[in-house]
């Protein structure tokens, strides 16, 4: 099949699907970087393995801070560009900040529990590892506290094409780490064992580790040793510190990741996508039970996302002075009706959020009047999905007919998609 031919179908299939925006939107994002053909590589691994180092070294400059303590407090991606370098916060706002001043941000210390509410973090540089399309994401430590900063291990090793995981000689490998391996092996894409400080031992002592490493990672893999799974894992010992190793282990990454692009690709969107249908069905499951509640039930609790909406009108004509708005606060907004919902009727209701103009200032009538459109719509959609006071059973029969054709649809392309990955 033509992966890219297919995936535009089915972003075509979930947009019919007023219930279905957030999986168009998710797919509409991996058509994108079908044709863009850009290839993600994130740096994961417990805390202090040496991850930032790693990073600094293959960039051939010391730009990210790192240190003996646990520093790194928010992912930083990095792409090929002139220098400069975007900070995104959890409101939705993002600042253009000096390449120099980015340890403000993405360090523990100057950023302690993450007061100034950064989300991520993006940096251009010319670096030729970054050449053709490859981005290198670096991570806070597997199990530190600012994992949950921002986006966790977990889903960068669920979004990218290929992982490049830290271990290092002066500690076993732990359990946080097998934990975190035997959670994202179903779905991450290439995996690259990084085994680094070997600049602390002798070749010995390094022989034995690599030896356990390999025995380790092939039972949380569940690889029969020997077996060309088996022989297939990449360890790579380095010192990030020293320098060695590093470039041997980019040109692998590099030859596997560019050469193979199309193939890592297509394994890695239809991961994805097996992910985005399972993601579906339940969401489809819940809108089911929505639609059978009990009358009683489903009327109060529609009545209370009215009430809810009706307090809401309410506090915009409520607003005193003049303020300033960001677009950002209608972003937080949007974050509350969402959970609203979900609490609600279970389903996860989805909005755009604009990153490019959550800065923008908006009058107190601007404001008002794009958040009494926000309400409105989300009042008419779901009196739209749920059916709501329609009495004709015609159309509510033709409803849970469309839905029964997507769940088929949605089986045909899981069998399209599921032939790719085996
Ligand atoms: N001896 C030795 N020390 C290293 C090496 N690489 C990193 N280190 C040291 O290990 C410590 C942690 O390095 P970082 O790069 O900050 O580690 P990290 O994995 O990014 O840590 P977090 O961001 O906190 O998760 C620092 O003190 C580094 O100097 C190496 O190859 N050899
Ligand atoms: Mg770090």
């Amino acid at each position: 099949m033509d992966i890219l031919d297919t995936t535009i179908r089915l972003q075509k299939t979930f947009e019919e699907y007023e219930l279905c925006r957030l999986q168009a939107k998710q797919v509409a994002d991996l058509v994108q970087k079908l044709r863009k053909n850009e290839v993600t590589i994130a740096v994961i691994g417990q805390f202090k393995r040496g991850k930032t180092t790693m990073v600094n070294s293959i960039l051939g400059r010391k730009l990210l801070p790192v240190g003996i303590v646990p520093i790194t407090s928010a992912v930083t991606r990095i792409v090929y560009g002139p220098n400069r370098s975007t900070v995104y916060f959890l409101n939705g706002l993002s600042e253009e900040v000096p390449v120099e001043d980015l340890h403000a941000f993405i360090s523990e210390q100057e950023n302690p529990d993450n007061m100034r509410g950064v989300a991520e973090v993006e940096l251009q540089t010319e670096s030729d590892f970054l050449k053709d399309g490859l981005i290198l994401v670096d991570t806070p430590g597997v199990g530190s506290v600012h994992e949950n900063n921002s986006k966790s291990a977990y889903a960068f090793a669920q979004e990218s094409d290929g992982v490049i995981f830290m271990l290092s000689v002066d500690s076993p490998v732990n359990q946080i780490e097998i934990e975190f391996l035997k959670s994202v092996r179903r779905f991450a894409g290439k995996f690259y064992f990084a085994v680094n400080k070997i600049d602390i031992i002798d070749e010995e002592e390094l022989a034995e580790y690599l030896d356990y490493c390999n025995g380790l990672i092939c039972s949380i893999m569940g690889y029969e040793p020997d077996s060309e799974e088996a022989r297939a894992i990449r360890l790579i010992p380095i010192s990030a510190k020293k320098e060695t190793g590093v470039e041997e282990l980019c040109t692998m990454v590099r030859d596997d990741l560019i050469h193979k692009a199309g193939e890592i690709m297509e394994q890695s969107v239809s991961r994805k996508i097996l992910e985005i249908l399972e993601n579906t069905k339940v969401q489809i499951r819940s809108y089911r039970e929505v639609l059978k509640m009990a009358p009683n039930v489903f009327h109060s609790r529609f009545r209370e996302i009215h009430t809810f909406l009706e307090q809401k009108h309410k506090a915009l004509e409520e607003i005193g002075g003049e303020p300033v708005f960001l677009r950002a606060r209608l972003n937080e907004e949007k974050a509350i009706l969402t959970a609203k919902v979900r609490e609600l009727f279970g389903i996860e209701y989805f909005y755009y959020v604009d990153r490019e103009d959550a800065a923008e200032l908006l009058t107190k009538e601007q404001y008002t009047a794009e958040m009494e459109d926000i309400y409105r719509e989300l009042e008419q959609t779901l009196d739209a999905i749920f059916m709501y006071k329609e009495e004709n059973a015609y159309t509510v029969a033709r409803r849970i007919e469309d839905l029964n054709i997507l769940m088929h649809d949605m089986e045909k392309y899981r069998r399209q998609y599921e032939r790719i990955v085996h």
